[in-house]
């Protein structure tokens, strides 16, 4: 069977009722790469799934609430705010822990990773870096690349993207502040935005703060990103059939 992963899903207000959605994006990268797609809601109950699940996807969407990271309302203006996904992704991101499962996190995936393992957040990039000229939150069509990365040789994401440097989109305002102890920045922009984290080890743990699922069409380290996500969780899955 194909290994099963689970997918985190964003949460909105939309005409004043909440509602949890995913774009379909990151379900087609998973497909594509082998996996099978497995969406969870934003409640304590998803936690319960991963015990079914050989990987867990950490998606993007709204921003994270600083006060999971301690820190005080800064005047930023937040946008998608939820304490349900707050919630439901932290305890997913421990019980991934507890289970040695493989963890891919993109854009705000990233950003719940670090919150999950200590680490803090900038919350408004722009405020923090008014000197920069990239635009992070860029208007380009998604599956548009508007900035460069460089990434650490050697690195996961590296050897898996096949290059130290490349075009990658930005959709975010926030981005990790403070890195948790153990993980390392492998992936930066050119004002510094730490832009992909890892942390070294047997088990797969990424973050990238860009949007691959958008950009698999024309751009091969976005597939390679998914493909070597999916064979960690399979190998993950070959591993627990040993054991029953
Ligand atoms: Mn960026």
């Amino acid at each position: 069977m194909k290994p099963i992963v689970g997918i985190s899903m964003s949460r909105e207000v939309t005409e004043g009722y909440p509602r949890d959605f995913l774009r379909a994006t990151y379900i087609d990268a998973v497909r594509q790469a082998g996996g099978v797609p497995l969406l969870l809601a934003n409640c304590d109950e998803s936690v319960q799934l991963l015990e079914r699940c050989d990987g867990l996807l950490l998606t993007g969407g709204g921003d994270v609430d600083p006060t999971t990271f301690g820190a005080p309302d800064d005047g930023t203006e937040w946008a998608g705010v939820s304490a349900d996904r707050d919630r439901t992704e932290l305890a997913l991101v421990h019980e991934a822990e507890r289970l040695n499962l493989p963890v891919f996190g993109i854009c705000r995936g990233l950003q719940v990773m670090a919150v999950a393992y200590g680490g803090t957040l900038i919350q408004d990039i722009p405020r923090r870096r008014p000197d920069s000229a990239l635009h992070h939150s860029q208007k380009e069509f998604r599956e548009e690349a508007t900035h460069s990365v460089d990434l650490e040789p050697g690195s996961r994401v590296a050897r898996v993207a096949g290059s130290t440097h490349f075009e990658v989109n930005s959709f975010h305002h926030q981005a990790v502040d403070r890195v948790p102890d153990g993980w390392r920045v492998v992936g930066r922009a050119s004002d510094q935005t730490i832009e992909a984290l890892e942390r070294p080890g047997e088990r797969y743990l990424l973050g990238v703060q860009w949007h691959p699922e958008d950009l698999t069409g024309a751009h091969p380290p976005a597939q390679h990103l998914f493909e070597q996500f999916v064979e960690a969780c399979q190998a993950f899955r070959a591993g627990r059939e040993q054991h029953v």
